[in-house]
């Protein structure tokens, strides 16, 4: 690992990139892994850095039809948290955040992980109830959370209209002072890099376009490079999860929509942490480049065209400016969206498939990008073991015949 001191930043800086190092090769892909993972997001780069990390599975690729990190990964709006409502989701949550805390030395990569608080708004008296309920369901599970009162919330934000002529008037909230956000790119790079020099082959710009099987057993996957044959494969789509499943005649009970966010041009540092607010659907925090980062609600109905609609944009904007009356002056600057997969109780699936050999992380909607370190970890054990790790025991594809959901959608961050 190369030591920065000030002269090699300034080299650096002036070499206009000329003989930097990159941070993973670029390689022709193997006839056969021991393990292929399709999808180059967060939650596919870390489970194949898991893999050889912990458990010396080193023969993996990571097949990514675009870029790496060009899917949800590199399109959230990186709320980390984990003050979910049920103890099966607050200990993932929560074992990810941890690993979060330490996941910059752990990769020694600068995830520029800022824990500044997220702040969810109560806006009834009704409402200050359902936060003080989970506020306390999330404390006997030894996870931070307090309720704040009304002058709380002025002191953690005091942009926000917290007078009591707002259309929909504060009344206080719950805060998580741990939870924050990180740079997702940074997320995906550093898991990309640290994957790589385990030995791990990352191969981007292919896209997997069937999945071979012998009997019920996996075989390997169709790419532009021909058959690359595996006994092990993890998809990690996201958004295409389903369209990768029916390839092995697998349904999935995921809802494909598009998600979207923007920024406004960048200001002066005005807001610490993230303000959300499930009435109003808007969540709000500011990048450290100074941009106002604002989403809120999925679109109304399933979709794979990643640009979303106007109807959820325009019902987004104006419930950021209930909040911020005062960011109507801002400039929007750019607006994205991205492809979600909405499992019906808001919860991820993760871990074993009715196909043997064939392992899956889906289903993690508008929330996955505070998983990823927990979700890389706990697919690799399942991969390696071929059991599900104890703490995604609850998420796995057959809760959906069995009845026994953990739903989320409430403590989801915005609506699904
Ligand atoms: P992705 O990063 O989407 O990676 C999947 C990859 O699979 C993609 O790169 C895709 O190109 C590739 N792929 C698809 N099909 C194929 C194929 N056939 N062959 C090869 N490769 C293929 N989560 C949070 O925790 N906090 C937030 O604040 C938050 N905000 C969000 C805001 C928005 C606007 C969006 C869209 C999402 C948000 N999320 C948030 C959710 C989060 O981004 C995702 O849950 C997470 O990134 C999922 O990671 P992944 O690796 O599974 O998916
Ligand atoms: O999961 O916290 C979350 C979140 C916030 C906005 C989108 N997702």
């Amino acid at each position: 690992m190369e030591k920065y001191s000030l002269l090699s930043l300034a080299k650096h800086a002036l070499s206009r990139h000329r003989n930097w190092t990159p941070a993973w090769r670029t390689v022709e892909p193997k006839k056969a892994y021991d393990v292929v993972i399709i999808g180059g997001g967060g939650q596919g780069l870390a489970t194949a850095y898991y893999l050889a990390h912990r458990y010396g599975i080193r023969n993996v690729a990571v097949i990514e039809k675009g870029w790496i990190g060009g899917g949800n990964t590199g399109r959230n709006t990186t709320a980390i948290r984990s003050n979910y409502f049920f103890p099966e989701s607050t200990n993932f949550f929560e074992h990810s955040l941890k690993m979060y805390e330490g996941l910059g030395k752990e990769l020694n990569y600068n995830v520029m992980l800022s824990q500044g608080g997220v702040l969810t708004l109560a806006h009834t008296p009704h409402q200050m109830d359902m936060l003080e309920r989970w506020s306390n369901s999330i404390q006997m599970q030894g996870v931070d959370a307090q309720m704040i009162t009304l002058q709380g919330v002025r002191e953690f934000m005091p942009l926000l209209d917290t007078s009591a002529q707002a259309r929909f008037p504060i009344m206080g909230g719950f805060i998580q002072n741990r939870g924050g956000v990180a740079r997702h790119d940074a997320v995906a790079w550093g898991y990309a890099r640290a994957a790589d020099s385990l030995g791990v082959d990352i191969i981007q710009n292919c896209e997997v376009t069937a999945i071979h099987r012998s009997g019920n057993r996996v075989t390997g996957v169709q790419t532009p490079f021909g058959v690359i044959k595996a006994d092990k494969v993890a998809m990690a789509v996201a958004g295409s999860s389903s369209i990768l499943a029916q390839m092995v005649d697998l349904k999935l009970p995921i809802a494909s929509i598009a998600l979207q966010a923007m920024v406004s041009e960048p200001i002066k540092p005005v807001l610490n942490g993230i303000v959300v607010s499930p009435t109003v659907h808007a969540y709000v925090s500011q990048s450290d480049r100074g941009e106002i980062l604002i989403g809120g609600r999925a679109d109304a109905y399933p979709s794979y065209g990643q640009r979303g609609t106007l109807p959820a944009l325009e019902e987004t904007v104006s419930a950021t400016l209930n909040l911020f009356p005062t960011f109507s002056r801002l400039k929007l600057m750019r607006q994205w969206a991205g492809i979600v997969d909405i499992s019906p109780d808001s919860s991820p699936i993760l871990g074993k498939t009715p196909v043997t050999g064939l392992y899956i992380s889906t289903g993690w909607g508008t929330g996955g990008f505070k998983a990823i370190p927990a979700g890389g970890d706990t697919l690799a054990y399942t991969i390696a073991h071929d059991r599900p790790h104890e703490l995604i025991k609850p998420f796995g594809l057959e809760r959906f015949a069995s009845g026994r959901f953990v739903n989320e959608a409430a403590a989801a961050g915005v609506d699904h």
